[in-house]
């Protein structure tokens, strides 16, 4: 099973929309490992956001993930990163496709509502960043045996 992170960003939380995407994970399958709500201070955004050091939008990028609480969450399930990836749709919604989160309810880039792991490796680093181990749940599903051809 992969693991990603999934961040519900402050313009997702200020815009009531934490319910409608976490409705959409669930009735993908993807199964819930852990979550907490919380403000981001400055050194866990620069650590997860230290790829896009240098770049214009950074100083734009940590002013918004830090400016409003965010729901942040651990989910499992098989090839979660490209499942939860397509769900999310392209980083620019202009682009996203039809049916995907940014699509649906995003305009531009700099507030395109989530952020979720883009590989098996980030997923596993950014899961161990935002929580502790004690803070994610090991829990059997009934409903996999549905989900998967188990
Ligand atoms: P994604 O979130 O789709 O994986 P990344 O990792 O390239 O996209 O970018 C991380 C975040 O940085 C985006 N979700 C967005 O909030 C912001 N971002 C990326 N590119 C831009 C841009 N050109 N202008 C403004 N913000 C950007």
């Amino acid at each position: 099973m992969e693991r990603t992170l999934i961040l519900i960003k402050p313009d997702g939380v200020q815009r009531g929309l934490i319910g409608e995407i976490i409705k959409r994970l669930e009735a993908r399958g993807l199964k819930i490992i852990g979550a907490k709500f919380m403000q981001v201070d400055e050194k866990l955004a620069s650590t997860h956001y230290a790829e896009h050091i240098g770049k214009p939008f950074y100083p734009g990028l940590m002013r918004y993930i830090c400016s409003s609480p965010v729901m942040a969450m651990a989910w499992e399930g098989r090839d979660a990163i490209a499942i939860v990836r397509q769900m999310m749709g392209k980083t620019n919604p202009v682009e996203a496709a039809p049916g995907t989160i940014r699509h649906d309810f995003a305009m531009i880039t700099s507030r395109n509502l989530t952020h979720a792991s883009d590989s098996p490796e980030r997923g596993e680093v950014e899961i161990a960043l935002w929580f502790k181990a004690e803070e994610l749940v090991t829990w059997d599903r009934t409903a996999d045996s549905w989900i998967y051809d188990l």
